[in-house]
């Protein structure tokens, strides 16, 4: 096939599939990349960044990015890397954490821990204990507190759960943690909870030891980039390997990474700055307020608990149903069948005018 035509043929196949410009794609958690990300993920397309004796830019750029995270983050001494997204992330978290404790199995997870972390358990033979959650879909502290025993490796809370958008109190959990390992799943709620006032969820949490989260969902990069942060660098120590035949030290999960996704996360920060992503989340977050507040103008639907951050589960009336004519009016929805909701991510392509759209078409459904 000429190039031409191969591009041609690919530019036909993915105008089979919705976009995010379009507005309509409101289940995911992802969004569209800026054009300087894709740029520079070209011109890093063929760097290795576990090469780091042969592309220190890259590893330049990984650091300037992990550094610029732990800012916001608050960890003055905090470290990490660029993962492939909140999966891996969450395997690393607990890999550390089973490194540093080696006699201890057990991990105490909320039920509405990502099952990733699930994933991670099981790779490493780790007994999961889950806990309950209270009235509002956040993590039971009482309930974690009784799960604690001499034999508890990690406790995971979620910053911004895959559902329902809600935030553990992990304020409390963190007063729980002194000797075991405490990881947070911020890989949803990252960008969004530094920009709400009161809400601490970082490394200023005295026990907390690690922390996901995802530049490729409100961190507005393309996929996949992830980020995996650590309290300070001596937890990267316990992950290292140094092969003997290249001069690299590795403490990442995977080996050969992508030096692409480093750069277009770079680039990313560069353009939007504190400012733009903080921009960002106000408006997520009010569009995330008119969608709750409309919803409950819809005779027969709702909300199934007012959310932290901008997911939110919208109860519908005969709900398979209305959302299969939503489909075919084009809207991008996924249904929970667990909470019989719909899944709903206010992001930030997500905008007042896609909301309201999506409130007449759900009211002309309805009729
Ligand atoms: N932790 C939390 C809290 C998450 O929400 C997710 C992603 C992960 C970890 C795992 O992240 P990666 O998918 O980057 O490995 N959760 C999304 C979800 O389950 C994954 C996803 C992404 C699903 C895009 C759909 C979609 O369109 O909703």
């Amino acid at each position: 096939m000429d190039k031409k035509e191969i591009i041609k043929k690919l530019g036909a196949m993915r105008s089979s599939d919705p976009c995010f410009g379009g507005g309509k794609i409101v289940s995911s958690v992802s969004t569209e990349p800026l054009d300087v990300a894709l740029d520079a993920w070209r011109l890093y397309s063929d760097v290795n960044a576990l090469d780091t004796y042969l592309f220190s830019s890259a590893q330049k750029l990984e650091k300037e990015v992990m550094e610029w995270l732990a800012g916001m983050l608050h960890g003055s001494h905090a470290a990490g890397y660029i993962t492939t997204g909140g999966t891996e992330s969450n395997i690393a978290a607990l890999y550390a954490a089973k490194k540093m404790y080696p006699g201890k199995r057990e991990v105490i997870v909320p039920d509405s821990v990502h099952y990733s972390v699930l994933k991670a358990a099981d790779l490493m033979g780790l007994k999961v204990k889950k806990t309950g959650l209270d009235k509002n879909f956040r993590a039971d502290v009482g309930d974690i507190e009784k799960a604690l025993s001499k034999d508890t490796l990690a406790v995971v809370a979620t910053a911004g759960t895959a559902s329902l958008g809600m935030v553990d109190p992990v304020e409390e959990i963190n007063g729980l943690c002194g000797d075991v390992f405490f990881h947070v799943d911020a890989a949803f709620g990252g960008f969004i909870l530094p920009f709400i006032v009161g809400r601490v969820t970082d490394f200023r949490l005295d026990n907390l030891d690690s922390l996901t989260i995802d530049p490729h969902k409100m961190g507005c990069a393309p996929i996949p980039a992830g980020a995996l942060l650590f309290r300070d660098a001596s937890y990267l120590k316990e992950l290292t390997v140094q092969p003997a035949y290249i001069p690299i030290t590795s403490y990442t999960l995977s080996g050969s990474r992508s030096a692409g996704a480093v750069a277009a996360v770079w680039a990313t920060i560069r353009c939007l700055g504190l400012e733009g992503y903080e921009k960002n989340a106000r408006e997520c977050l009010r569009n995330t307020s008119l969608l709750c507040r409309e919803l409950k103008k819809v005779s027969g639907a709702g909300i199934v608990t007012e959310p932290d951050v901008n997911i939110v589960g919208v109860r519908l009336p005969d709900i398979e149903k209305t959302a299969s004519e939503l489909r075919k009016r084009g809207w991008g929805i996924a249904v929970n069948k667990e909470l019989s909701c719909i899944r709903f991510a206010v992001m930030p392509h997500v905008t007042r005018e896609v909301v309201l759209g999506f409130i007449g078409e759900l009211k002309e459904v309805l009729n």
